[in-house]
């Protein structure tokens, strides 16, 4: 009997669990379901039935419990091999957490933006133009901690982190944030080495035509 977990090769949030997968060595036990999902589609029937969110990832464990969202999945993976994730320090914890909110709440915005774009009537301007602010501001925050996320050990935070920095570069590929953040992106140049970062780039397995018009971000002038 082995997990299954809802995947997609596109998705950022995916990545993350691939990612704890790999370096909790727990990938052979589980079967990746190829699962399409997103916001402005229907929900799919698959996904619904076992996460009533019809998000992805959606794991399920051998006992037949069904894990949602990313965070409770890396917490369970991590738990499962003893703590590899997560420190048990609660200082370290707490940092860790916090670094995982700022990587996930990144990638919320990038998705939101690719979706907004999908809109007949076209992008909803104030909207667009807020979330350019915002990712601008986690960007330089990122870059004030960039030697603090690369000292602490590997945990959920830096992976949420790489998967947010890695679907800007997957839709965004020339908004310039390496020149804008130097010290981040050396720290990402060090954690793109890592084996389960490398296995686990997100690419798109989807013909084109199903894709959206790059938004407009910029970082460098
Ligand atoms: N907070 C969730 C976000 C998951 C998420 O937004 N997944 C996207 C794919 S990357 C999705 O399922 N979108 C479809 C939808 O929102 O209906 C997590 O951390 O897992």
């Amino acid at each position: 009997m082995v997990m299954k977990l809802h995947w997609s090769p596109r998705s950022p949030f995916v990545r993350k669990v691939m990612i704890a997968l790999h370096e909790t060595q727990l990938l052979a036990e589980v079967e990746q379901v190829r699962s399409v999902v997103a916001l402005h589609l229907p929900p799919n029937p698959a996904v619904l039935a076992d996460n009533p969110l019809g998000k992805i990832p959606a794991l399920v464990t051998e006992e037949g419990l069904v894990l949602f969202d990313s965070r409770v999945i890396c917490a369970y993976l991590s738990l499962r091999a003893g703590g590899a994730l997560v420190p048990a320090d609660p200082e370290a914890q707490i940092r860790q957490l916090r670094w995982e909110a700022l990587g996930d709440g990144l990638t919320d915005i990038l998705l939101l933006w690719r979706t907004e774009l999908t809109r007949d009537t076209g992008p909803w301007q104030a909207v667009t133009e807020g979330w350019q602010t915002k990712v601008r501001a986690v960007i330089a925050q990122l870059e004030a901690e960039a030697d603090a996320l690369r000292a602490a050990p590997f945990g959920v935070g830096q992976i949420a982190v790489i998967c947010a920095l890695g679907q800007l570069d997957f839709r965004w590929a020339d908004c310039g944030w390496r020149q804008h953040a130097p010290r981040l992106a050396a720290t990402e140049a060090l954690w793109a080495a890592r084996a389960s970062v490398a296995a686990t780039t997100v690419s798109d397995d989807l013909p084109q035509g199903n894709d959206v018009t790059q938004g407009k971000l910029r970082f460098a002038k």
